[in-house]
C-alpha cells in the first residue's frame, strides 16, 4: 500500500483497527475501504478479525443500536424491517449494464454510469453517526475450489450479525490470500432511522450490482434478501463469474436422501418462493446440506455441489410442530436466532402465521402495537406476523445437518429438482428422459403460480426458469445454454426431475398428503441407482404403482390405493400442451438468445402429446402406456 493511502487509513480507523486490516496485504482492498469510508463518513470502523471479541462486538452492538432485541429465550433476538420493506425490491434492484450490454427485457437492468452516479451521491455522507463494520466472509467452504473470498461494508450491525450466522469465516482467507485474492464486495447503509430504529427514506432504496467491478450497493433498507450482500447480491456476481468458468450458480437446496443400507444420495433442488423448498429441505429422516443456494462444478468429470452458505434465512409463517419437526425443536430451543417481522407477545415469545396456538389477541410487530383486527392504510387486515417474515439462524443449530457440509469438494449429485406451484398440469413427480430433456422441459420451463403471499394477483403463472429468474446478470437464452453444457460431458449426469406438491382435483382439493414428498424422494433416490423401474408418458418417467404402493407403507406406513395413484399420475394432455405453448411464446417473445434446441426438444414433446391425445383423448391414465 502506498505511504498516503496508509496514512489515511490509520487516522479513520485507529491503531486497533488499522492492524487489523493491513495483516490483509491487499492494496485493492485498501483502496476499496478508503473510498467509501471518505464517502459514507462512518463516525467509527470496525474490522471483524473473526475472533469471539469481534464477533461479540457484533451482537452486542446490534442490541445497543436497537436494531435488534432481546426475547425471553436466551440467544433469541428480534429485528424489524420498515412497514414498507418486507421483501425484496425487485423494481430497485439492478444490473448495472455498461452501453452495448444487453441482458434482454427479463433482467431489470441500469445503465452503469447513471447508475453509479446516483448511489454515489446517496451513499455520501449516509453512514454519519454510525459505525461501520467491515467483514471478511468465504463463500462456498474454506480452502476449496468453490470459496470466493467477499467483504462486507455496511453500517448495520443487524447484517453484520445475519452473515455472521449464515456465512463462513473469511478473515484467515484474506489474510492468506493477500494480494492475489480476488473477491466480491458489498457496501450497503441501511441510511437515516427512525424512532423504531427502522429506515425512513425507503423513496431511496436502491441495490444496484455492478457486474464490471463485481461490487454491489444497496441503501436505505434493512430487508434481508435487498441487504445481506452475500445471499441474492453475491448470486448476481457470481452467476456471470460461473457463465465465464464454466460453472454454475443455482437458487437450491442441497438434501442428502437416505437410501437403503447406508447410502446416502445427494439433490439439488430449485423452487420458487412459498413452493415447498424449506420443507423439503429439512425433510424428516434426511440431512440437509443448504436450502437457498449451491454452487455446482464439474470435477472429474462429476457433478459437485456446495452450500454458499452454513445457515439459513428462513421463512417462517406455517412452521408448525406436527410438519416441520426439525425446525420447531430449533425454534423453541435457546441459541442464537434471530426473528425478523414476527409478532413479539407481552412475555418476550414470538408468534407467526399458522405457529402452533392461538393467536394473542395484541403484541408488538412490524406495524407497531399490534392487535387482532388491526387494519392497514388501505383497510387491509395486517396479520400478527409478516408473510415473510423470517428466522435467521446457523445450520449448527439443526440435529438433521449432514456431516458433508464443509467438504472441500462438495457432495455428489445424483438428482436436480425441479418444483414450481402448479395445480393442474404436472404429475406429483416425473423423471426427464436425459439431460438435455430435463434441462429444458423441467428446469428452463418452470413456472409457478403466485400465492396470497406474493404481491398482485392470485393465481397467475409466472415464468420463472430453475427459480432463478430474479437473479440473472446473464441473457436468459446465455444461461440456458450454461446449464445445457454443464451436463455434456458429465461421466453420468445427474437425473433430472419435476415434483409438483400442490397439484389439485376438479374441486379444487390438494390431490397429495404434504408428506407425501417423503415417497418421492425415496423413489427418485432408487432411480438414481437403477432400483426401481418407471412408466414412459409422452412428459417423461413416473413411477409405477406397485413401487409407490410398497414405499408408501415401508415410508409413511398408509396404505397407498390405485384410486389416488390414478388421479395424482393422470396426464393432463390438454393441460400440458397449453404448458407447451405458454413456455415457447414467452421465448419466443422475450429471450432473443434462446438456444434452438429448445423449441426442437419442446416440439417433440408436443407430437408425443398430440398423438397420445388423438389415441385416447385429453385425460390418459398410467395404465394406457
Ligand atoms: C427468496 O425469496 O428466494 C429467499 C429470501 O430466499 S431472499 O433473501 O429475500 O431472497
Ligand atoms: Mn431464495
Amino acid at each position: 500500500m502506498d505511504q498516503e493511502s496508509k496514512g489515511i487509513l490509520k487516522e479513520m480507523l485507529g491503531e486497533g483497527e488499522y492492524q487489523k486490516l493491513v495483516r490483509i496485504e491487499n492494496p485493492d482492498l485498501h483502496k476499496f475501504i478508503v473510498r467509501y469510508v471518505e464517502l459514507c463518513k462512518p463516525d467509527r470502523v470496525f474490522v471483524n478479525n473473526d475472533s469471539r471479541e469481534d464477533f461479540e462486538h457484533i451482537t452486542e452492538s446490534a442490541i445497543k443500536n436497537g436494531e435488534e432485541s432481546k426475547l425471553v429465550v436466551e440467544g433469541h433476538t428480534i429485528h424489524f424491517d420498515s412497514f414498507y420493506d418486507q421483501g425484496r425490491d425487485k423494481e430497485h434492484t439492478n444490473i448495472l449494464v455498461p452501453k452495448g450490454l444487453d441482458l434482454g427485457p427479463t433482467i431489470s437492468t441500469r445503465d452503469r454510469d447513471e447508475g453509479l452516479m446516483e448511489i454515489h451521491e446517496i451513499l455520501k455522507g449516509l453512514m454519519k453517526g454510525k459505525e461501520l463494520y467491515i467483514c471478511f466472509f468465504c463463500l462456498g467452504p474454506a480452502n476449496s475450489e468453490f470459496s470466493i473470498p467477499c467483504v462486507q461494508l455496511t453500517d448495520s450491525s443487524y447484517v453484520a450479525h445475519s452473515e455472521q450466522l449464515l456465512y463462513r469465516p473469511g478473515y484467515d482467507e484474506f489474510v492468506r490470500q493477500g494480494s492475489s485474492a480476488h473477491f466480491f464486495k458489498f457496501v450497503h447503509s441501511q441510511g437515516e432511522l427512525d424512532e423504531r430504529n427502522v429506515c425512513k427514506n425507503i423513496d431511496k432504496r436502491r441495490i444496484y450490482i455492478d457486474v464490471d467491478s463485481n461490487i454491489v450497493y444497496s441503501t436505505n433498507t434493512q430487508y434481508g434478501g435487498n441487504t445481506i450482500g452475500l445471499k441474492k447480491l453475491a448470486m448476481r456476481l457470481a452467476i456471470r463469474k460461473g457463465s465465464k468458468e464454466g460453472w454454475l450458480t443455482e437458487h437450491m437446496l442441497v438434501l442428502g436422501i437416505h437410501g437403503p443400507g447406508d447410502r446416502v444420495t445427494y439433490f439439488t433442488g430449485a423452487f420458487p418462493s412459498l413452493c415447498g423448498k424449506t420443507s423439503t429441505a429439512m425433510l424428516e429422516g434426511e440431512s440437509i446440506i443448504g436450502d437457498d443456494i449451491a454452487y455446482l462444478r464439474r470435477l472429474d468429470g462429476e457433478a459437485r455441489a456446495v452450500n454458499v452458505e452454513k445457515g439459513m434465512f428462513g421463512i417462517i409463517m406455517g412452521v408448525n410442530s406436527q410438519d416441520d419437526p426439525y425446525q420447531w425443536n430449533m425454534l423453541h430451543n435457546p441459541g442464537e436466532i434471530i426473528f425478523s417481522n414476527v409478532l413479539v407477545t407481552e412475555n418476550g415469545g414470538v408468534h407467526w402465521i399458522e405457529r402452533d396456538g392461538d393467536i394473542p389477541s395484541r403484541g408488538y410487530n412490524y406495524s407497531g402495537d399490534w392487535g387482532i383486527g388491526k387494519k392497514d392504510e388501505k383497510g387491509k387486515e395486517i396479520q400478527c406476523s409478516h408473510p415473510n417474515a423470517r428466522f435467521t439462524v446457523s445450520l449448527n443449530n439443526f440435529q438433521n445437518l449432514d456431516p458433508k457440509i464443509d467438504d472441500p469438494s462438495g457432495v455428489p449429485v445424483g438428482g436436480i429438482v425441479y418444483g414450481g406451484r402448479d395445480s393442474d398440469t404436472c404429475v406429483p413427480v416425473e423423471e426427464s428422459f436425459n439431460w438435455i430433456h430435463g434441462i429444458i422441459t423441467k428446469g428452463a420451463s418452470l413456472e409457478s403460480e403466485t400465492t396470497a403471499a406474493t404481491l398482485g394477483k392470485e393465481g397467475v403463472r409466472a415464468f420463472n426458469p430453475m427459480s432463478n429468474l430474479d437473479f440473472l446478470s446473464v441473457p436468459v437464452g446465455k444461461y440456458i445454454q450454461d446449464n445445457l453444457d454443464f451436463g455434456a460431458d458429465l461421466r453420468k449426469p445427474p437425473l433430472i426431475f419435476s415434483v409438483n406438491y400442490f397439484l389439485k382435483d376438479g374441486k379444487g382439493n390438494f390431490l397429495n398428503e404434504k408428506t407425501d414428498k417423503k415417497v418421492w424422494y425415496k423413489w427418485m433416490e432408487l432411480r438414481i441407482h437403477d432400483e426401481v423401474g418407471s412408466i414412459e408418458t409422452p412428459t417423461g418417467k413416473i413411477p409405477k404403482y406397485e413401487d409407490l404402493k410398497r414405499l408408501f407403507m415401508e415410508v409413511l406406513n398408509t396404505d397407498y390405493t390405485l384410486e389416488d395413484y390414478n388421479g395424482q399420475f393422470m396426464v393432463r394432455v390438454k393441460e400440458n400442451l397449453a404448458r407447451i405453448d405458454r413456455i415457447k411464446k414467452i421465448y419466443e417473445k422475450k429471450v432473443s438468445d434462446t438456444p434452438g434446441i429448445l423449441f426442437e426438444v419442446l416440439d417433440e414433446q408436443r407430437q408425443r402429446l398430440n398423438k397420445l391425445r388423438e389415441k385416447h383423448g385429453d385425460y390418459v391414465l398410467p395404465d394406457k402406456f
